[in-house]
């Protein structure tokens, strides 16, 4: 088949920019074929663009015959353009079709492709991931993945308004920053070196200069675990802030969650009714639980947690019942949490960590941070970790290291409870966990 060039072919509208109000004026549309759909003496092809689709009507007496063996040989995913007549009509649900004058075919498909593009006939999740970059053409996953966007845009513009630094740590580090999370190991000249499992480190020291930052971006962690919530390589979106305590970052937080509804349910209202989701915006303060409270909740409804202990998986989601949507869980037990999470001064077995919860799934831990460099070594102890490992982390306390707290939010997470999708690897577009490492 003939592949043609694109020359002097550019595009003047998105498919979805096609309305009835253009009826007769003539443009140039690039995209994919969808569907094809013939009826004899003539022939429908939906064609796709990111944003949409539009009907192409080729009525076989009309057209020229270039244009007529050109979409006969059209097939699914084909490549193409198209330069034609926008006609108003009453038979497309859109109200509009293209008459074209002249199609380009750029490129072909396979004629077996690995599963069902329009997503009317559901291939199961490990399929559509293996044939991933297909799978994201389908309109249910360009939707999700244009909501995490305009998710991701709204934090940041939030961030910048409230004065934070974008900042960018090191991946390649040389010991752990998470004590519970495994660290991947690499090689590094003729030493070892780890993927960095968070800029926690970074970021506290980042507030002595620069005060208050934020990063966004792509953090490790060797999770043996393999659940619908937890990735290999996942996207932290990450702020610290200098003189702050955890209620300041809390509140910061719960306000940056409710923008980012509001955003995300104005902008993609398209998206969301492609999702069939229905986005509430959440009322700010979130509800407030200390661990204690927690635990008395869960023994109301019959689930008995020892103080001190964690709480498993399923009491999470008996928990995630009784507060169906955003709670904060409070005053953690000291030992539970992070060497770096300020005990409570009235009470030390307490801490001010604490995690945003949206039902069962933790979307953001932060806290207090130690700002004192005895009471950090003293806690890397107990943790049981070195503290000479942690020695040039440690240094820098004798430089004026502030009060200071933050947080750190899972995207992929966020995108979850954004787009109402239930395993994380539908809002990853390459995700990485136990047992895949491709495409
Ligand atoms: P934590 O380990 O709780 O805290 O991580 C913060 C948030 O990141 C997300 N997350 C994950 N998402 C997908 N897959 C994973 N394996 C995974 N691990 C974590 C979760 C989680 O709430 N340094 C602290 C944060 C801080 O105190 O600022 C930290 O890393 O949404």
């Amino acid at each position: 088949m003939k592949i043609d060039s694109i020359g002097n072919w550019r595009r003047t509208h998105h498919t979805v920019d096609v309305k009835p109000e253009l009826d007769g004026q003539e443009v140039t549309l690039f995209g994919w074929v969808q569907e094809i759909r013939d009826l004899g003496g003539i022939r429908f092809i939906i064609l796709q663009d990111r944003e949409g689709t539009v009907q192409i009507t080729v009525p076989r007496k009309k057209v020229s015959g270039e244009v007529l063996s050109k979409s006969d040989a059209l097939q699914k995913r084909f490549s193409i353009g198209v330069k034609g007549t926008v006609q108003k009509t009453e038979i497309t649900p859109r109200g509009v079709e293209v008459i074209p004058k002249e199609i380009k075919i750029f490129s072909t498909a396979s004629p077996q492709l690995p599963m069902d593009i329009t997503g009317k006939v559901p291939a199961n999740l490990e399929v559509r991931l293996d044939a991933r970059a297909l799978d994201l053409c389908r309109e249910e996953n360009i939707a999700v993945f244009k909501i995490q966007h305009a998710a991701v845009e709204a934090i940041r513009s939030f961030l910048f308004e409230k004065g934070f630094i974008e900042v960018h740590t090191p991946r390649i580090i040389a010991s752990a920053t998470e004590g519970g999370a495994a660290l991947f190991p690499v090689n590094y000249f003729e030493t070892k070196a780890f993927l960095a499992q968070s800029p926690q480190l970074y970021k506290e020291q980042l507030v002595m200069s620069l005060e208050k930052v934020f990063e966004i971006g792509p953090f490790f962690r060797a999770e043996e675990s393999h659940t619908r919530r937890h990735l290999s390589e996942f996207v932290s979106i990450d702020i610290e802030q200098a003189f702050a305590t955890a209620e300041d970052v809390m509140q910061l937080l719960e306000q940056l969650m409710q923008h980012a509804c509001k955003v995300v349910k104005e902008k993609c209202r398209r998206e969301l009714a492609t999702l069939k989701h229905r986005l509430e915006v959440p009322e700010v303060p979130f509800k407030r639980l200390t661990y204690t409270k927690v635990l008395e909740d869960l023994k109301n409804e019959g689930v008995e947690i020892p103080w001190g202990e964690d709480i498993p998986t399923p009491a999470f989601r008996t928990l995630g019942k009784v507060h169906p949507y955003f709670y904060f869980i409070t005053d953690w037990p000291t030992h539970s949490k992070a060497f770096y999470i300020k005990p409570r001064d009235d009470n030390p077995e307490l801490c001010e960590g604490f995690d945003l919860m949206w039902r069962w799934i933790e979307l953001s831990s932060g806290g207090t941070r130690i700002a004192s460099k005895e009471l950090l070594i003293e806690r890397l102890k107990e943790k049981g970790l070195n503290p000479e490992s942690f020695k040039h982390h440690l240094q820098t306390f004798d430089y004026g290291m502030p009060p200071h707290a933050g947080w750190a939010i899972g995207l992929e997470r966020l995108t979850m409870m954004l787009t109402g999708k239930r395993n994380i690897r539908e809002v990853t577009l390459y995700p990485r966990d136990r047992f895949r490492l491709t495409p």
